[in-house]
């Protein structure tokens, strides 16, 4: 592993043996000088106009910029050392490292979009930071919040390994970004690189770490500055007897809370530096009081999040810890099934079976592999719970094991099911439902469609004889069953198959297993969706759609019952529907009410007209690897600008924003984004602005009030050297609605089993007031009140407050994702906020395992490679520890066996043999809440005779330490 950083980093470096931030490998490339501003507070002094996140082009370094850099850089390590623990080779990417370039270096270019997501997801939580939390001190350690600073960010460490451990990777991805900011804010607002720091402060993600000497209450740290020039203004006696502080920061003029002689954060927002003693002492951009310091403190702080990340990795391993970014081998994707368990399903499941078989058997190693799988079973009065595996032949026990018994009347619990499977299926997810019966809690409809909105996920429906109802009630069915679907019951799953984008297969049981093709489709990695529309009623209507040069396996998809088109090709050639040969469609296949049709081969704008006047649903998809991901973000109404990603509904009617990443290619470019009405063909525009990375601002002048879908436009770079490069059309398949309700709670808190949680949140309507009903649904069924309805006037904001109970014996790293509803009188609007929240027990242990020799032996000779050494090693977590979770080999290439002492569980014996030329080792030991030791022994090559033994037991932090030892002493 260092031989690998040290690839990465240029020269190795370290003067007398100091590791200072300039040798470490996570600054950014070439760069003698940094770009600039850690911007927390910099997004302020962009001229107006220049949106975003305070990204100026070679100018500025801010939070998102800081934490995706010690993101790729230490994904870009767990792959080195997975690759090596494999056995395989690893080739760095070039620098700057792209999501895109490190999911392929390791192995998993098919990760490129979920790598995207995850580093958007943690990076806009990081951002929130400033907008939700903007005056709180101790997010940003100002005010010398130094206690309180710590205590955020260790306590979030704990929730994220939590998380991890238990796979629930986005509340895990989430709790990191929020924790990020204050750490690096550290760098920006208090005085630790003004004492001569070049390295973080290991107090800060370590509780049981010295933190620093704190200034007292009372104690003079400030001087005014000299005019503008702030060098210096911090007191010499402050510096010399190292004592740290922090800037004191407030908005509100007149109104300071800083004490006396302290220092001020500084610039033009914070009120408490136009009072003596005056400026500050912020490194946030070049521009700050401390501007000059700007370079050291973000790289201090890039260096800070990498072993922040490291201590993760450390603690999930590397393939977890991969995970949680996003980065998996195989298609990225999951596998994932809603299956109704009933009495009538015994055909459906094998057909379940069957496809899953078949997908597993012939994906298995290739890049079509699923990456996860996920299984809810639903029956009445039963549903779930929630399966999911990485493992396929898990996976195929799972689906073997299911079988079809009970479920009483007709209607099943269907949307239950539904709702868990959004609720703990990955972002852009595709689920398959298969049933046969109505839904009996029709009651979650809103529920459902708030998780697809914002998980982004397709739910495709299978139903199987829904049109059979009048021959089993005459059948003498043994269980007295009324099978079968009516129109309405059928509705709804129509609906919210529109809603995501996915289909109602509507076929019968024995037809069932032509109809899950689908199922194989879409498991294929890089599937993207070109166009989707729906039209119900019926009506004839025109669909043009680009197909551009990276797509392959151009696939339509309609639903409907006697739908009649015509097909052109960019060439000008036709073909209908009727035709049962023609030059376009090379293969077709239809099943119940599903038509799928394969095109030829053709880059250019293709048009289909549908002619039907029964209700159809149209969808081309085809397989690329460029796609998009985007969020609606909304600009903050604070004193901060900046912009955070919405769960809730858009604002009806008014402008709005996306934040739009590309994914796939690092050459291609967004050149237009619409929001198109559903149902009708109305386009709004929006204005693009690139952010670097790949990012896109897209602001719209209006969010429409109906539904619409987003689709965006682009250019791929790699061919723009040709005469005509095409351009790529790509659709969200997700139809999203805006409301007039605006609705808002806190989602910022952690759970603690058998404790009640409140989460106070207020609703607010544009439109027409009267009583609102409210809805909180929860995906664990845990106990939980809230009002029915709350009385809203137009324009006034109302209160409220949902209470969650987690059971005591909740593990810890369990998820809740809690749904709160606003629902107009006569149900016209709705908003909802979508909220995760993790549960975790008081962590009590914070200290990790150690490691204590038992014995060595080494024979060895002048020559190497003749002879070995041994090792045997205990590691124990303390009597107030966790206990030992897992141990395992961070650096040699020796055999290493473990195994439990007997009679003492708590004892974990190592043992080590290893060839005399690798004189080195160091074990990873990390006990069941996350702490990581790790315990590093060598051999010195100055005396080979009497062999000397340098043990140090290090955390994860020093590892680093250790690593600069081991360069600076080569064995060989
Ligand atoms: C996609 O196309 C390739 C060749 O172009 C073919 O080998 C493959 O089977 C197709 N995949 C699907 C799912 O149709
Ligand atoms: C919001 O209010 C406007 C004006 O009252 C109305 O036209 C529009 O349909 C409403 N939007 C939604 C989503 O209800
Ligand atoms: C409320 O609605 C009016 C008219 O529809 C619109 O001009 C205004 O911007 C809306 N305000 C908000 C906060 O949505
Ligand atoms: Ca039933
Ligand atoms: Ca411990």
């Amino acid at each position: 592993m260092n031989e690998g950083m040290r690839e990465d980093c240029g020269p190795w470096p370290a003067e007398g043996g100091k590791l200072t931030s300039a040798d470490v490998c996570l600054l950014s490339p070439g760069s003698g000088v940094m770009s600039s501003g850690l911007a927390v507070w910099c997004l302020l002094l962009l001229p107006t106009g220049a949106h975003g996140f305070g990204i100026l082009p070679g100018k500025s370094l801010n939070h998102l910029e800081i934490t995706e850099s010690a993101i790729l850089d230490t994904a870009v390590r767990a792959c080195r050392a997975l690759a090596h623990a494999d056995g395989a080779g690893f080739t760095s990417p070039a620098r700057p490292f792209t999501a895109q370039a490190v999911a392929a270096a390791c192995d998993a270019p098919k990760s490129a979009k979920s790598f995207g997501h995850a580093i958007t997801s943690i990076t806009l939580r990081n951002i929130r930071v400033d907008i939700r939390h903007a005056l709180n001190a101790s997010f940003h350690f100002d005010d010398e919040m130094f206690v309180q600073g710590r205590r955020i960010i260790t306590e979030g460490i704990g929730v994220v390994k939590a998380s991890n451990k238990a796979g629930n990777f986005e509340a895990a991805r989430q709790k990191l970004g929020e924790i990020l900011h204050p750490l690096q804010d550290f760098y920006s607002h208090s005085n630790w690189v003004e004492l001569g720091n070049t390295v973080p402060n290991p107090g800060l993600i370590r509780p049981d770490a010295h933190l620093g000497n704190m200034a007292d209450e009372g104690r003079a740290t400030c001087r005014s500055c000299d005019g503008d020039d702030c060098r210096g203004n911090i007191l010499e006696d402050v510096i010399e007897e190292r004592v740290l502080t922090s800037g004191y920061f407030g908005v509100v003029p007149f109104l300071s809370t800083k004490p006396k002689r302290k220092c001020s954060h500084g610039g033009a927002v914070d009120q408490t530096s136009t009072i003596e003693p005056k400026g500050g002492i912020n490194k946030d951009t070049f521009d700050s009081s401390h501007g000059h310091l700007h370079a050291e403190a973000a790289n201090v702080a890039i260096t800070a999040t990498s072993e922040l990340l490291e201590d993760l990795r450390a603690a999930a391993g590397d393939r977890p810890f991969l995970q949680m970014m996003g980065i998996s081998k195989g298609s990225s994707k999951a596998l994932c099934f809603v299956i109704d368990t009933t009495g009538s399903m015994s055909d459906d499941i094998e057909a379940v079976r069957t496809v899953t078989s078949s997908i597993i058997d012939h994906s298995v190693g290739t890049d079509d592999e699923p990456s996860l799988y996920i299984l809810v079973p639903f029956n009445d009065p039963e549903f779930g719970p929630l399966i999911k595996t990485t493992d396929p032949n898990v996976f195929k026990n799972v689906i073997n094991s299911l079988s079809a018994t009970g479920g009483g009347d007709t209607a099943e619990l269907s949307l239950s099911g539904l709702q868990l499977a959004l609720s703990g299926a990955p972002s852009n997810s595709e689920i398959f439902l298969f049933t046969d019966a109505p839904a009996k809690d029709k009651q979650l409809k809103s529920t459902v469609i708030a998780l697809i909105e914002r998980t982004q996920t397709v739910v495709n429906f299978l139903i199987t004889d829904s049109t059979v109802i009048s021959r089993r009630r005459r059948s003498d069915d043994v269980q007295q069953r009324h099978r079968g679907i009516t129109a309405s019951d059928a509705q709804l799953y129509r609906d919210l198959a529109q809603a995501s984008g996915g289909q109602v297969i509507e076929v019968t049981k024995s037809e069932l297993p032509v109809a899950t093709s689908i199922i194989t489709e879409s498991s294929s990695s890089s599937l993207v969706t070109i166009l989707q529309a729906a039209r119900s009623p019926g009506k004839a209507d025109n669909f043009s759609f680009i197909v551009d040069e990276t797509v392959i396996n151009l696939t339509v998809y309609i639903t409907g019952r006697a739908v009649t088109f015509t097909l052109i090709s960019p060439k000008g050639e036709s073909q209908q529907s009727t035709d049962t040969t023609g030059p376009l469609i090379t293969a077709s296949q239809s099943v119940g009410n599903f038509k799928t049709l394969r095109l030829k081969r053709e880059v250019g704008l293709w048009e289909m007209r549908m002619a039907s006047t029964n209700p159809y649903t149209l969808k081309v998809i085809g397989q690329s690897p460029i796609d998009f991901l985007f969020d609606f973000v909304e600009a903050s109404q604070g004193p901060f600008t900046g912009f955070d990603a919405l769960d809730t509904r858009p604002r009806a009617g008014v402008s709005g924003s996306l934040l739009v990443s590309l994914t796939g290619s690092d050459s291609a470019t967004l050149t237009e984004v619409a929001l198109i009405e559903s149902a009708g063909s109305e386009e709004i525009k929006g204005v693009v602005e690139p952010q670097g990375s790949g990012r896109f601002l897209v602001q719209v002048d209006r969010i429409p009030s109906v539904e619409f879908v987003v689709r965006v436009k682009g250019q791929n770079g790699s061919v723009s050297s040709r005469a005509s490069s095409i351009i790529f059309q790509r659709q969200s398949p997700i139809n999203f609605r805006a409301s007039n309700l605006t609705i808002t709670a806190d989602s910022n808190s952690i759970l603690v089993p058998g404790t009640p949680f409140s989460v106070p949140f207020s609703v607010m309507t544009n439109g027409t007031g009267g009583n609102f009903t409210i809805r909180a649904t929860n995906n664990q069924r845990f106990d939980s009140t809230s009002p029915t309805s709350l009385f809203l006037e137009t324009g006034n904001s109302t209160n409220g407050t949902v209470t969650l109970s987690a059971p005591l014996n909740t593990p810890s790293g369990t998820d809740v994702t809690l749904t709160i509803e606003a629902e107009a009188p006569g149900g016209e609007d709705t908003n909802y906020v979508v909220m995760l929240f993790s549960i975790v027990n008081t962590v009590t242990d914070f200290t990790q395992p150690v490691c204590q020799i038992l014995s060595v032996q080494s024979k060895c000779s002048e020559n190497c490679s003749l002879s070995t050494w041994e090792l045997s090693v205990r590691v124990t977590d303390g009597a107030e520890g966790t206990g030992v979770e897992r141990v395992s080999l961070r650096q040699g290439n020796g055999t290493m066996n473990t195994s439990l002492a007997a009679g003492n569980e708590n004892i974990t014996l190592v043992s080590y043999s290893a060839s005399c030329c690798a004189p080195d080792m160091e074990l990873l030991v990390v006990d069941r809440v996350g702490n990581v030791g790790s315990c590093f022994y060598t051999l010195r090559e100055d005396s080979p005779a009497a062999i000397s033994l340098s043990t140090k037991v290090t955390q994860s932090l020093f590892l680093l330490l250790s690593m600069v030892l081991l360069v600076l002493n080569p064995l060989h």
